[in-house]
């Protein structure tokens, strides 16, 4: 199975996405002054592309939150839809057991540090940003099997 240590999905993932997104705005800052209004290249192309990503990245401002609530045994929402970005779910345990919650990204499964003790809460940040579905589900014991499942829609 392919299973990524949270500690290191966390903060080797964020870490990179913060070095991606410093490259590629420093790429588009210095495609547009060497440019100077040429747009016959078509290697500015890409970097013109992927522009706006990057600025939206160094702004903070990047990607939205999502609260999800899980219960003995839901997911609410169970089917959410996000904008492409760095998308954060919110998560609260409202059941009477632990709880986890795993999602199957674009770049790999990210799950929460710890499971969650029924009322706690935590918050567990994905890069999506891949338009595509995503599932996400309990890794706790059979509770995938129970029906904790959803899909994450990640719009183009
Ligand atoms: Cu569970």
């Amino acid at each position: 199975m392919a299973i990524i240590r949270p500690d290191v999905a966390g903060g080797t993932g964020r870490r990179s996405l913060w070095g991606l997104l410093a490259v590629l705005a420093v790429a588009a800052s210095l495609g547009l002054a060497a440019c100077g209004g040429d747009d016959d290249d078509g290697g500015d192309t890409a970097a013109t592309t992927t522009a706006p990503t990057g600025a939206t990245g160094a702004a903070g401002a990047a990607g939205e939150t999502v609260d999800i609530t899980m219960t003995d045994f839901e997911f609410d929402p169970s089917d959410p839809t996000v904008k492409p970005g760095e998308v954060t779910f919110d998560v609260t345990n409202d059941g009477e057991t632990l709880h986890n919650m795993e999602v199957e990204g674009p770049s790999g499964e990210a799950e929460l540090p710890e499971d969650l003790q029924p009322g706690d809460r935590d918050e567990l940040s994905v890069d999506l940003s891949e338009a595509g579905t995503y599932r996400f589900y309990c890794p706790v014991g059979n509770h995938e099997d129970l029906g904790m499942v959803g899909e994450v829609t990640v719009r183009g």
